[in-house]
């Protein structure tokens, strides 16, 4: 699939530092010390319903890890897929009487849109689970060759034992794992399984609904994890910087991912870190598709939204907090933006250099948005008040924000 079109990040002066960013598996914050090229993995939508903010605040900290990288001079190889074939679109499809793959097409089109709207640096390699699908069927028949996976009624299912480091992204107990298990997507209760945790990794034909080739698997089509593994090793290997998502997906999603990949290679670790956002709530309760309590950027956008002010009220919150979306996180940041806007449309001000590697230092520790935000804000405030002498100060302050925080002043 086609991505989106890249905005353009300015370099900046002086020289970035690098991340210390939270780590689920080991519960720490640790520093990544990524090559020339910082690899990263980041789990995309299933395209049933529109981008809203709880998608767009994930996509946000994600962006800023790059941006991070991009300032200390590496390049980023961003990988991201769409869930372009899964129980909950076939739902939506069905529900609503139209084609599963038009409906798929349109959102992941507007998608698109918001991501561009919101200067989201987009992915080198943007795959559809239906387009990998040819590189699935193989990584599937290998897990059954080497023991790891199993048949049950045509079904192809994955042994979690067949994975010595198991349960080590979220470090769950069983129980709790069985819980999650059955509310995102598992089926711990069907007879027949050797653990009630084995997640499917290909799913025979059932009546009425598509189907693909798979080889000696039979016809059917892929399960969620085993999608994301085949995409993130076909473009990264194994041992990549960082693998994203939000909290609701470091189980069962990431932790059988890993699994996946660390049975298939004999290799440990799938990634280096795996880094989950917070999650977005709207009165009270997760944002959710499923719930339908939702806030769309593309509809703040109709609205008359500048996409620049969505991005501010993402920044004003830190990634790993759950926050609550209201109409006064935009209204403030909506004033911010006017107050940048004013500050760096003067002809001079206060020194930039300092500001500069405030911001740096806050998203280089664990991505501290928020304290960049406050270091921006005292900056202007100083402008405002006083003013300043330094004439390259305003074209500084724009280029840093928009190099380093995806917001065009
Ligand atoms: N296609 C899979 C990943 S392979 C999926 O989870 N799709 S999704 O559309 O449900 O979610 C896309 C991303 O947005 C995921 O990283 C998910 O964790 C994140 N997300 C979903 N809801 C929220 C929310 N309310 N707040 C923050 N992030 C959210
Ligand atoms: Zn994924």
């Amino acid at each position: 699939m086609y991505a989106w079109p890249a905005s353009e990040v300015p370099a900046l002066p002086g020289t970035g530092r690098d991340l210390r960013i939270h780590d689920t598996a080991t519960g720490g914050l640790v520093t990544l010390d990524p090559g020339p090229v910082a690899r990263i993995y980041v789990c995309g939508i299933t395209p049933y319903d529109a981008t809203h903010l709880g998608h767009a605040a994930t996509y946000n900290a994600f962006d800023l890890v790059q941006r991070v990288w991009l300032d200390t001079k590496r390049q980023v190889h961003y990988v991201q897929n769409v869930t372009d074939i899964d129980d909950p679109l076939l739902e939506r499809a069905e529900r609503d009487g139209i084609d599963w793959a038009g409906l798929a097409e349109k959102e992941t089109a507007l998608f698109r849109e918001d991501m561009t709207a919101l200067r989201m640096l987009p992915p080198r390699q943007y795959i559809g689970a239906v387009e990998a699908i040819p590189g699935i069927v193989p990584l599937v028949e290998r897990l059954r060759d080497l023991g790891a996976a199993y048949e049950l009624e045509g079904d192809v299912y994955f042994s979690v034992e067949a994975d010595p480091h198991f349960g080590q992204v979220s470090g769950l107990d069983a129980a709790a794992m069985r819980l999650l298990s059955a509310e995102r997507g598992g089926d711990p209760d069907r007879p027949g399984k050797k653990n009630p945790l084995d997640p499917m990794l290909w799913m025979a034909a059932r009546e009425g609904e598509p189907r693909w080739d798979g080889g000696s698997l039979g016809a059917g089509r892929p399960g969620w994890h085993i999608e994301c593994v085949a995409i993130a090793l076909d473009h990264l290997g194994m041992g990549f910087d960082i693998q994203g998502g939000g909290s609701d997906l470091a189980f069962p999603h990431h932790e059988m991912g890993a699994s996946h990949a660390q049975a298939l290679t004999g290799e440990f670790p799938f990634a280096k870190a795996y880094v989950h956002a917070g999650m977005v709530a709207l009165d009270g309760q997760k944002m959710s598709k499923s719930k339908g309590n939702l806030v769309f950027v593309s509809a703040l956008r109709r609205a008359g939204v500048d996409p620049a002010a969505i991005r501010l009220a993402l920044l004003a919150h830190h990634y790993r907090a759950d926050w609550e979306w209201t109409d006064a996180v935009l209204d403030e940041a909506v004033d911010r933006l006017a107050r940048w806007r004013a500050a760096v449309s003067r002809p001079d001000g206060p020194e930039a250099e300092p500001l500069v590697e405030e911001v740096r230092a806050a998203l280089a520790e664990d991505l501290d948005a928020p304290a960049a935000l406050a270091a921006v804000d005292r900056w202007a405030a100083r402008q405002a008040e006083n003013g300043g002498t330094d004439e390259r100060a305003p074209g500084v302050v724009s280029r840093a924000v928009d190099a380093l925080l995806g917001v065009a002043l």
